[in-house]
């Protein structure tokens, strides 16, 4: 899979070269390319915002970089599969809500483009002309506000690359997880390893058995009674 970000901050990306990303690269399963949108301006303090339209508070990103720098990259693509168009993902408070299942597709994609706003945002005629030539999606992390897009890609990339077959050494590990559909989308149940007994704190007695059936029940409960406490939103 090849990624590709776009930001005012390319130092943001460091950590991408890290732990079981960085592995990736090394391991030719992920190419990585971040890119500084202040080498699309032209102007001598390399301006990427304005003031806005309407008044208001805040400065907004300048469509005139982030289009050269869209070109640039869709010229960098060469020609891509009829029909397909290349996906580009714009973090934003106000975007979609970024979900394991996007995650999963986003796994099986050849590429991946990252546009990461800072400010107030960036002009919106920016998200009108790349919807002509991307497959643009607005991704929310949730509910909170950032700075920019750029952790917002982050996380993003650390969960679709962990799905891309390789990259993890034990794939069950990933059919187990928080929010898989071989678990109904429940929590994680607690998990515990030596000693038995910790600071007056014992293991539950049932993980000592030797009892599989009886731990799956276990876990099964533990993790029901957690998303009810929790996350009731994702019981059924
Ligand atoms: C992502 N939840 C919050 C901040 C403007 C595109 O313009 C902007 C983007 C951001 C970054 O995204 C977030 C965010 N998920 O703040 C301001």
């Amino acid at each position: 899979m090849r990624i590709d970000i776009i930001s005012i901050f390319p130092d943001y990306f460091a950590p991408l070269q890290l732990s079981l990303i960085g592995k990736a690269i090394e391991d030719g399963l992920l190419d990585v390319h971040v890119h500084d949108l202040r080498d699309w301006t032209h102007d001598r303090h390399r301006t990427v915002d304005d003031t806005p339209y309407g008044g208001g508070a805040g400065m907004v990103m300048k469509p005139e970089p982030w289009g050269e720098a869209l070109d640039a990259l869709l010229n960098s693509y060469g020609p891509v599969d009829d029909g397909h168009r290349p996906v580009l993902l714009m973090p934003s408070p106000s975007g979609r809500l970024f979900t394991q299942d996007l995650a999963i597709e986003l796994a099986d994609e050849p590429q991946i483009a990252f546009v990461c706003g800072r400010y107030e945002g960036i002009d919106h005629r920016v998200v009108e002309w790349a919807r002509q030539r991307f497959d643009v999606t607005e991704v929310s992390l949730g509910d909170y506000v950032l700075n920019g897009g750029e952790v917002a890609a982050l996380a993003i990339i650390e969960s679709v690359v962990r799905l891309i077959p390789g990259v993890i050494g034990n794939p069950l590990s990933l059919v187990e997880e928080s929010h898989s559909a071989a678990t109904d989308h429940l929590l994680e149940y607690p998990v515990f390893t030596k000693p038995a007994s910790w600071r007056g704190f014992d293991v539950p007695e049932v993980l000592l058995s030797g009892h599989h059936g009886r731990i799956a029940q276990w876990r099964h409960e533990q993790s029901v009674e957690i998303t009810s406490q929790r996350r009731p939103d994702l019981l059924s």
